[in-house]
C-alpha cells in the first residue's frame, strides 16, 4: 500500500510545516514514504527489540524467551546476557567503524593533498595543521607546510593500525581519566583494530562473560570519539577550514524555484566543498542559464549539510526524515549522495520526479542511481561533471508539479571549539565563572537523528527548549542541530527564549543559547571542549555539570557515539529504547554498575519534560560536587514545567 494515510495525519507524524505539506503531497501522488513503510513493519519482532534475537552462526537463528517459560539458552549456550550484550557491541563496533572509515577518507585525501596529489583542495587552516602536528610529536619549526602534512599523515595512519598502545588524541583527554581507562584496560589502542576486535569476541565461543564483552564496547566507542571521528573533524578543519560563527537558513523554503537546486546528502566533506566551489564556475552557471535557470543553489541535508552550514553557510534543507520529501517538492535536479544515513528508497522516490540521484563513493552504490565515482585526486574535475549532470536535468522539471513549501528559518552555525573559546576571550575562563556563578547552570550536548516512531523533532525541540529556560547551555550536532535550526532555536534572539542567566551571557556576546557544533563526527569536538573545562578546572570530566541525550536517535552510529560520551564521564540520555532490554544484567550495568566505574551512565526517558527534569537534577548534582551553589536535585520537579528561575526563593542554597 503507498500513498495512503494510514500513520494518521501529517501532523501526528513531523512537528515541522514544511514536512507536513510534503508528506500530504506524497499522499496525492502515491509515493510511499519512511512512515508508510514503518507502518507495514507493524508489528516489529520482539525478541529483536529485546535484544533476545542472535544469528551469529548456522547452529542458530536462536532467540530467548523473554518470559521465562521457552528457551533460555541459544543452541551454542549463550544466555540472554551474553546475546545482548554482543548485539550491543556490534552495534557499537558498526557505528565506530563508520565514522572512523568517513575519517581514513579524510585522512587518505590528506595525504594525497600533502604530496601534491589531490585537486581542488588546499590546507586552508595552516596554523591548526602544524598545533595538531606539534601536539602529536611531529616536529613543525622550519618545515615546509607539506612535509609537516606528509609526517601528519602517517601519525595518524598508524592510529588506524595495531602497533600503538594508545591512539594519538587520546593524549588529549584529562590524566585523571586516562588513567581510569588505564586502570580499566578500555584505553582505545588502534581504530581499526577494536573494531576487528569487536568483531572477533562475538564470534561463537569467543567473549562469553558480558561485562567483559560490554568493556570492549566502551573501548570501541572510545576508538571513534577520540579516534576515527575525532581524525575526520580535525583534518577537515585543517582542509576547509576551522568554522567560525556564520548565518545560514534552514527547511525545504531553501529551495529556489528558478534555479538549478542540488542537495548534498550524507556525510563526508571531500566531495561537498568541491561541489561548492564548482556551482560558482561561471562556466556552469552560465550553463545553468542557458538552460533557463537563475543560477544554481546547493542545499544540505544530515550531516554533509552541516558541514557545509558550519563553514561556508551553505543553508540546509532538512534532517533524516526530510530526505525523501525534499525530493517530493519536485524542485530537485540532483541529490548528491556520498554514504551513511542514505536511504535506499530516494532511488524509488526520484524516479516519480526528474530528479537525478548521483553516487559517488564506490563503497556505497545505490540500485538505479547514477554513479560517479569521486577521487579526491580529481576532485574539482569531478564536481564540475556532478553540477553539469543537475544542470542538465532542469530542463525536465515539471514546473506544474513543484511545491516549496513555507519561508527558511534563519539560523547561525559555525561554533567549532576554536570559535567558541574564541568568542570568550581565548579561554575557557569566562564560561567556567558563569558556571561557577550559576547565570549557567551547566551545558548538555543534544545530538543524534530522526526516529520515525516518534514525530519528527519534537522531542529535540522540547527537550532543547526546556533546557534552555533552566539556563542550561545547549550544544547540538547532527539531525539535533537542524532541527533546532527549524525552530528558531539558532539565532542570537532566541536567547529571549532562555533563563535570565544564559539570556544574559548569550547577549553579551551575541550568541543563541543552543550552539551548533557541527556534524555527528563532530561531537569529538564536544569531548575536546569537555577536556578543556575539566583540565581548567583541575577535575575529571564526570565531575562537569554536563550531560548528553540523543532523543531521536536511531543509527548504530549514535550508539557508538553513546559508548564514548559515557565512557568518557558525560551521562547520556536516550529517548528511544536500545534492544538491551532482554537482559536486566546488561541493563543494570548501562543504567547503574557504570557510575561506579567510569563515573557515567545511560538513562532512556522517551518523556522529554521528564528527561529535561533528570538533566537538571544531574547538573544540580554535579554543581554540587563541585562546591557550587546548586538547587536541591529533589526540590527541582515538583512542577515538569517549571523553570530554574521560578525554584521557590530558598531552594537555592550557597556554596
Ligand atoms: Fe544520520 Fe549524521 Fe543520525 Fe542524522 S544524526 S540521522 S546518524 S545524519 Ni548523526
Ligand atoms: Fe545461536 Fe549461539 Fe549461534 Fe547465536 S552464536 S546463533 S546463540 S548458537
Amino acid at each position: 500500500m503507498s500513498g495512503t494515510s494510514k500513520n494518521g495525519p501529517a501532523k501526528s507524524l513531523t512537528i515541522h510545516q514544511d514536512a507536513q505539506i510534503m508528506i500530504d503531497k506524497a499522499r496525492e501522488e502515491g509515493i510511499t514514504t519512511v512512515w508508510d513503510r514503518l507502518a507495514d513493519q507493524q508489528p516489529q519482532c520482539g525478541y529483536c527489540a529485546l535484544g533476545l534475537s542472535c544469528r551469529n552462526c548456522a547452529m542458530g537463528p536462536c532467540r530467548i524467551d523473554p518470559f521465562g517459560e521457552g528457551p533460555q539458552k541459544g543452541v551454542c549456550g549463550a544466555d540472554a546476557d551474553v546475546i545482548v550484550a554482543r548485539n550491543l557491541g556490534r552495534t557499537i563496533a558498526a557505528g565506530s567503524s563508520s565514522h572512523s572509515d568517513h575519517g581514513r577518507d579524510i585522512l587518505e585525501a590528506f595525504g594525497d593533498l600533502a604530496r601534491g596529489q589531490a585537486t581542488g583542495y588546499r590546507i586552508a587552516d595552516e596554523g591548526k595543521l602544524r598545533r595538531i602536528a606539534a601536539e602529536v610529536g611531529v616536529v613543525t619549526e622550519h618545515r615546509t607546510v607539506e612535509e609537516v602534512a606528509t609526517d601528519l599523515t602517517n601519525v595518524l595512519q598508524e592510529d588506524y593500525g595495531t602497533r600503538r598502545g594508545s591512539l594519538s588524541f587520546v593524549a588529549r583527554a584529562p590524566e585523571v581519566r586516562r588513567a581510569r581507562w588505564d586502570a580499566l584496560g578500555i584505553t582505545p589502542r588502534g581504530i581499526d583494530r577494536e573494531n576487528v576486535e569487536m568483531l572477533h569476541r562475538t564470534h561463537m565461543g569467543v567473549d562469553n562473560d558480558y561485562v567483559n564483552t560490554l568493556l570492549h564496547a566502551l573501548r570501541t566507542g572510545l576508538a571513534d570519539g577520540w579516534g576515527g571521528s575525532m581524525i575526520a573533524t580535525e583534518l577537515s578543519d585543517v582542509m576547509f577550514g576551522t568554522p567560525t560563527p556564520v548565518m545560514s537558513e534552514v527547511n525545504l523554503g531553501v529551495l529556489k524555484t528558478d534555479q538549478v537546486n542540488i542537495a548534498m546528502h550524507g556525510h563526508n566533506p571531500l566531495l561537498s566543498d568541491a561541489i561548492c566551489t564548482a556551482a560558482e564556475d561561471p562556466q556552469l552557471v552560465e550553463l545553468a542559464r542557458s538552460v533557463g535557470a537563475k543560477g544554481i543553489n546547493i542545499v544540505g541535508l544530515c550531516c554533509t549539510g552541516n558541514e557545509m552550514l558550519m563553514r561556508r553557510g551553505v543553508p540546509m534543507a532538512g534532517n533524516h526524515l526530510t530526505q525523501e520529501l525534499v525530493l517530493i517538492t519536485g524542485a530537485l535536479e540532483a541529490m548528491v549522495v556520498d554514504y551513511q544515513c542514505i536511504m535506499p528508497s530516494i532511488v524509488d522516490v526520484a524516479k516519480c520526479y526528474h530528479t537525478k540521484i548521483i553516487s559517488t563513493s564506490d563503497k556505497a552504490k545505490f540500485t538505479g542511481a547514477t554513479h560517479v565515482p569521486f577521487e579526491p585526486e580529481h576532485g574539482a574535475k569531478i564536481a564540475e561533471e556532478i553540477v553539469r549532470i543537475a544542470v542538465e536535468a532542469y530542463p525536465n522539471r515539471n514546473h506544474g508539479r513543484v511545491r516549496i513549501p513555507g519561508q527558511p528559518v534563519k539560523m547561525m552555525g559555525g561554533f567549532s571549539i576554536e570559535a567558541i573559546l574564541g568568542a570568550l576571550g581565548g579561554t575557557p575562563k569566562p564560561l567556567v565563572d558563569a558556571i561557577a556563578a550559576g547565570s549557567i547552570r551547566g551545558a548538555v550536548a543534544v545530538v543524534g537523528c530522526n526516529n520515525p516512531k516518534l514525530p519528527q523533532d519534537l522531542e529535540h525541540i522540547e527537550l532543547t527548549r526546556r533546557l534552555i529556560e533552566n539556563d542550561i547551555l545547549v550544544l547540538v550536532t547532527g539531525c539535533a542541530a537542524v532541527a533546532n535550526g527549524k525552530a528558531g532555536h539558532m539565532v542570537p534572539d532566541a536567547a529571549a527564549m532562555a533563563g535570565p542567566g544564559l539570556r544574559a551571557v548569550c547577549e553579551a556576546l551575541g550568541i543563541p543559547p543552543v550552539l551548533h557544533v557541527g556534524s555527528c563526527v563532530d561531537n569529538s569536538r564536544i569531548m575536546v571542549l569537555m577536556a578543556a573545562l575539566a583540565d581548567y578546572l583541575g577535575v575529571d570530566i564526570d565531575q562537569l555539570p554536563v550531560a548528553g541525550a540523543a532523543p531521536e536517535w536511531y543509527s548504530e552510529k549514535a550508539v557508538a557515539i553513546g559508548a564514548y560520551v559515557v565512557a568518557s564521564g558525560v551521562t547520556t540520555v536516550l529517548g528511544v529504547q536500545p534492544p538491551v532490554f532482554g537482559s536486566p544484567h546488561v541493563v543494570g550495568l548501562l543504567a547503574n554498575g557504570l557510575e561506579s566505574v567510569v563515573g557515567a551512565t545511560f538513562v532512556v526517558e522517551p518523556d522529554p519534560a521528564k528527561a529535561a527534569l533528570f538533566i537538571r537534577r544531574h547538573i544540580e548534582s554535579k554543581r554540587r560536587g563541585l562546591g557550587l551553589s546548586c538547587f536541591e536535585p529533589e526540590t527541582l520537579g515538583i512542577d515538569d514545567n517549571e523553570s530554574a528561575h521560578t525554584v521557590p526563593v530558598g531552594a537555592a542554597v550557597g556554596a
